[in-house]
């Protein structure tokens, strides 16, 4: 076998973000550039000689050819096998399950998840480690500085795997195995769920659902589990193809994006009960109701609250966790648990301690996240089993299980709104200018609101102690209502500021507002003091969630 060793000039650009290092087709196809991070990825792991690693990706535009670069530079860093999704394959928590599974040194995932694709588009890798979750920040942090200083990176000699084909292949003395991207996935949400239940409910006449895989990766996975397995009939999963440009979308499951999932469900003569959409990679989930929309903050709420009904979670749980921005509905449910509610920055990652820990059970992100302790990442399809396995038990709507859980614990309403690709310097002006304000405001009253506290979120793993800084800036109020102000760590142009409102409203009978008139004060307030229009001329924002 022939492996060389190419020499390179290192790149200052490689530090992976929220999750992993997303940037531009364009910027991964220059020379090296990919081959250095996977490279550094390689240099950063222990005992890499004769181990498992498990690759696969979203399926976006220079994923294939992606896949068979990383598998040669494999075989040149010693691993012993690689298992490989056919058709380079994986969805987000499919690749977190097989990590598992196989007992694998950890699994590399190409991905930019909800970011458009393309040749225009953009592409990501991230590495996940031994218990399938993405990697920690120290390991991140160490991958960047081995890219900064790296000057060559090695490979085997180009030898195309026919991937699409299932069995085991031999390359430069590494085996590398094709399976099938759905099977061990869909065995594991078997030991999950009430397959039954749910396939009774689905088979109905009764109840119809609507599944929008948005071109992306849960196509075969939706068609698969729900359509084949479940028994749904053939057209509930839409845009069921994945497509390398996502049909030139963005595969990013909220209103905004899910546009035709939406329609279908906010039609006036909708027939449709259920639906649920996924992303790119197949880890984040939107749940809708007959014209009705579920907030990601409140999915995580009232899945903890019912987690007792399903065969999984039969036990009861150990805990909840929410990414700081989520809304606070979880806490609610965890304080009438008895169990802890531990607020993490944004990003999966920080749940892998605690999962792995037994301190949780359940987390979510606002962000159209939420996962268990079944697998080490986010997982959309999981959700959307959760939620039809829920509408099994109860017999009831998406709708009324809402209003209840809204009666029984009140409401946090909640809004995200999103100014993209902005200037990277008008962001860091206004980020400045907050942070100066932040502690003149407390005490400051605002209308009804008062300020109790202001900071920039810190974080402290409470199992490893880790400290992550700057995780946001909170504006707290004494009633319980919050605005968070946050840079996206995955975008690829410019800054994305991200603001986040929420307000709580125990009154029952004031759960029926439009949740930008209830959130109306506090978006007045996020004008007057951080002045978004001064510093980047956007009177509103690009996307609101
Ligand atoms: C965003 C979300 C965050 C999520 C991350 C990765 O990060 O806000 O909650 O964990 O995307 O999700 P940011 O830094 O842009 O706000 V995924 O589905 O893109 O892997
Ligand atoms: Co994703």
């Amino acid at each position: 076998m022939t492996i060389q060793t190419i020499k390179t000039t290192p790149f200052d650009d490689q530090k992976p973000g929220t999750s992993g290092l997303r940037k531009s087709v364009k910027q991964f196809k220059k020379p090296d550039y990919l081959q250095t991070f996977v490279q550094a990825i390689f240099n950063t792991l222990d005992n890499v000689q004769g181990s498992t690693l498990i690759l696969g990706g979203d399926g976006r535009y220079f994923n294939r050819e992606a896949i068979q670069i990383i598998l040669c530079m494999a075989a040149a860093a010693g691993f012993g096998r690689v298992i490989l999704g056919q058709g380079g394959i994986l969805s987000t928590p499919a690749a977190s399950n097989l990590i598992r599974q196989y007992q694998a040194i950890g699994g590399i995932i190409l991905s930019a998840s909800h970011n458009a694709g393309g040749p225009d588009g953009d592409f990501g890798i991230k590495f996940n480690g031994a218990n399938g979750g993405p990697a920690p920040e120290s390991l991140t942090e160490a991958m960047f500085a081995e890219s900064k200083q790296l000057h060559e990176y090695h490979i085997a000699s180009l030898q195309p795997i026919p991937v699409d084909k299932l069995g085991t292949y031999q390359l430069a003395g590494m085996q590398v195995e094709v399976v099938d991207s759905v099977s061990d996935y869909l065995a594991l949400m078997e030991t999950i769920f009430d397959f039954d239940k749910i396939a009774a409910l689905l088979t109905s006449d009764h109840f119809k659902m609507r599944f929008d895989a948005m071109h992306a990766v849960t196509g075969p996975y939706g068609h698969r589990i729900l359509e084949e397995r479940l028994g749904a009939p053939v057209d509930t999963v839409i845009q069921g193809e994945p497509l390398a440009d996502f049909g030139g979308g963005h595969p990013d499951p909220n209103q905004t994006h899910a546009h035709e999932l939406m329609a279908m469900l906010y039609a006036r003569n909708s027939d449709i009960d259920f639906g649920a959409a996924s992303d790119g990679d197949g880890d984040r989930n939107m749940i809708l109701g007959k014209r009705f929309f579920v907030t990601p903050s409140d999915s995580l709420a009232i899945l903890a609250a019912n987690a007792r009904l399903i065969p999984g979670y039969k036990d009861g749980i150990a805990g909840i966790a929410r990414s700081m921005p989520t809304s606070q509905a979880p806490d609610r449910v965890a304080a009438k648990l008895g169990i802890p509610c531990f607020e993490t920055p944004t990003g999966w990652k920080f749940f892998g301690n605690l999962l792995d820990a037994g301190k949780i059970t359940l987390c979510g992100e606002e962000s159209f996240g939420t996962g268990s302790d079944h697998v080490r990442e986010k997982d959309g399809l999981w959700a959307v089993l959760f939620w039809l396995n829920l509408l099994a038990e109860k017999q009831d709507s998406v709708e009324n299980i809402v209003r209840k859980h809204w009666a029984e614990y009140g409401r946090n309403y909640y809004s995200r709104h999103d100014y993209e690709a902005i200037e990277l310097k008008d962001a860091n002006a206004l980020v400045d200018a907050l942070q100066a304000q932040l502690p003149g405001l407390v005490g400051k009253q605002f209308g009804a609101l008062t300020v109790g506290a202001t900071d920039n979120f810190t974080y402290t793993d409470p199992v490893d102690g880790s400290v992550s800084k700057n995780q946001g800036i909170r504006i707290l109020f004494t009633d319980g209502s919050r605005i968070i102000f946050r840079l996206s760590g995955t975008g690829t142009q410019g800054a994305t500021l991200r603001v986040y409102l929420e307000k709580y409203e125990a009154d029952v009978s004031k759960h029926d507002q439009e949740v930008q008139d209830a959130l109306a004060d506090l978006l007045a307030i996020v004008q007057q003091v951080a002045r978004i229009e001064h510093f980047t001329g956007r009177e509103a924002a690009d996307v609101v969630t």
